[in-house]
């Protein structure tokens, strides 16, 4: 079926319409980070730098090591910027823009965020390097889409609502990471739940003058166990890349630069040196 030019808007240039690219700019590996600053941080560790493109937050780089192609994009924060990143990067890669018609051999992107998050466990310290086993989402993001899940996730989710029953009119979402991505980058890494939030003041259990309407949520996340399951860490994009990427076959894994613990109340002195480290962590192993 043709897509129409509503659903899909290409560019007179025949670029994709927010992230500016054509399907030639992406390469199969893909690096998102939220930061746009954070794009020079992680192409300055490429050999040869490609392509430099970017329209509003979402500036690419795309480049070699050695001779492996990767691209760097920025996401902005928040779901609702993965929810535009994603379909998009897809788009770039499984839709003829000619026909406007979905190819016949789909292809799978390598996708992983480098981002920073804050610890809702005590034994996760400021300076971890932490991978997502899964992305629990308190946006609404994948509530537009329909999300088929496996026994795991549906397993997980039951005892998810039932902890956070109290959560009133708050539907959370559920995705596990990508299994070969976890094997390749973070087989040595401590790995948890990741809460998604659609904020960053109190729908992350902030206070600060306008009144919280949820109690104790950093509590709430921090004492739910399911089996060896913790939720370990709080952020603004895993839940969506996880479960949008896997509805649409590519795979997915976020890694989380902890630069605040919000069990202890501290963030970071050298937040800087600690991204730093996730960038060169995830470069060795690609
Ligand atoms: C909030 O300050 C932002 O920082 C975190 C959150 O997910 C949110 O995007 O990640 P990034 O540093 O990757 O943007």
């Amino acid at each position: 079926m043709k897509i129409s030019e509503a659903d899909l808007i290409i560019n007179p240039d025949g670029s994709i319409y927010h992230l500016n690219l054509l399907p030639e700019d992406i390469a199969d590996t893909v690096i998102t980070v939220g930061d746009l600053d954070r794009v020079p941080e992680v192409s300055k560790y490429f050999d040869r730098i490609e392509l430099k493109k970017g329209k509003r937050e979402f500036i690419t780089h795309t480049g070699y090591i050695g001779n492996k192609r990767i691209t760097v994009i920025s996401t902005g924060i928040g779901t609702d910027n993965i929810d535009i990143v994603f379909n998009e990067l897809d788009a770039l890669v499984n839709i003829d823009f000619e026909s406007r018609m979905v190819k016949g051999q789909l292809k799978s992107l390598n996708i992983v965020r480098i981002g920073t998050s804050g610890a809702v466990q005590p034994n996760v310290p400021m300076g971890t390097i932490l991978a997502s086993s899964f992305g629990l989402g308190f946006d609404a993001l994948m509530h537009y889409y329909e999300q088929e899940l496996d026994l795991e996730e549906k397993a997980l989710l039951v005892d998810i609502n039932s902890h956070f029953n109290a959560l009133d009119g708050i539907k959370p979402y559920l995705t596990a990471a990508d299994e070969s991505l976890m094997q390749q980058f973070a087989h040595d890494m401590p790995t948890g739940i990741t809460a998604t939030a659609p904020g960053f003041y109190a729908p992350q259990g902030r206070q600060v003058r306008a009144k919280n309407a949820v109690a104790n949520f950093i509590g709430q996340l921090n004492s739910f166990k399911s089996g060896e399951n913790r939720i370990t860490n709080l952020e603004m994009e895993t839940a969506g890349i996880y479960a949008l990427a896997k509805t649409l076959g590519h795979k997915a894994l976020s890694i989380n630069a902890i630069l605040a613990s919000r069990v202890k109340f501290e963030f970071s002195s050298n937040p800087n040196a600690i991204v730093e480290k996730a960038i060169q962590t995830i470069l060795e192993r690609i």
